[in-house]
């Protein structure tokens, strides 16, 4: 997984030197979109197919997704973040600033919030770990069972610090009537800033990947973790992404 560090100075080369696929590209990972720390398996689980896409959208620079985190979650814990407190220091920065889930799912292998977790890191019909481009797809596949939440989190990656997801809290898996969710579910996702860099504008910012010298390189911000609120104009998220949950048979 360490060769994970170098995605986005790899994603500088095909973005702004149009060459081959990077070799820098770990094509032997034998851990990408996986599932780990579950150890629960019962006939009460449902297993989950998900897809993040990248729809590209209208702005002037290109809108590219970073590998992140995927994790089930249980009801009413918010083991990635909380809104309006600092990032917890686990993981999530090196997500939201260079794409980086590594430190995370590492450190999420002990908590007692999460039921299963991973990440995802190849895009489909792709050789090995890359970042995602408009017309890409991560596809990762969860196991849950009623209470249980979908979480994860993917970089916004012309920023310095902001990401993907949905609230702290999840998605719910399942309704109401114990029936399992099936469907689109890009309203839940936020457009979310982690407080660990200050903000430039993005898409030109020279601390942002693909532009920064290297990882974790940037004014260091000492925020909180909340929706992003900076002044400069963002996509409309449904515009940039989307992201469906279907249970499989
Ligand atoms: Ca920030
Ligand atoms: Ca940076």
């Amino acid at each position: 997984m360490k060769k994970l560090f170098f995605i986005i100075p790899a994603m500088a080369i095909l973005m702004w030197s149009c060459s081959k696929e990077s070799d820098a590209f770990n094509k032997d990972d034998q851990s990408t979109n996986s599932e780990v720390a579950f150890s629960n398996s019962t006939n009460a689980f449902t297993t989950f197919k998900v897809t993040i896409h990248n729809l590209g959208g209208n702005q002037t620079y290109p809108n590219v997704l970073s590998p992140g985190i995927f994790l089930v979650q249980k009801k009413n814990s918010n083991p990635l973040f909380k809104s309006g407190y600092p990032d917890f220091g686990e993981g999530l920065e090196a997500i939201a600033e260079d794409g980086n889930p590594e430190m995370l799912v590492s450190n999420l292998i002990n908590n007692p919030k999460v039921r299963s977790h991973g990440a995802f890191t190849t895009p489909v019909g792709a050789g090995g770990p890359a970042p995602l481009f408009p017309g890409g797809s991560y596809v990762f596949y969860v196991k849950a069972k009623y209470g249980d939440y979908l979480n994860f989190a993917t970089m916004f990656v012309q920023s310095n610090d902001l990401f993907v997801g949905p609230n702290p809290m999840g998605i719910p898996l399942f309704n109401d009537k114990k029936d399992p969710i099936s469907g689109d579910v890009t309203m839940d996702l936020q457009l979310w800033d982690a407080g660990t860099e200050v903000n430039e504008e993005p898409g030109v910012g020279q601390n942002q990947a693909p532009r920064q010298s290297g990882p974790n390189t940037g004014d260091v911000e000492n925020g909180v973790v909340r929706p992003v609120n900076d002044g400069y104009s963002y996509p409309y998220l449904p515009d940039i992404i989307q992201v469906s949950v279907y249970p499989m048979q």
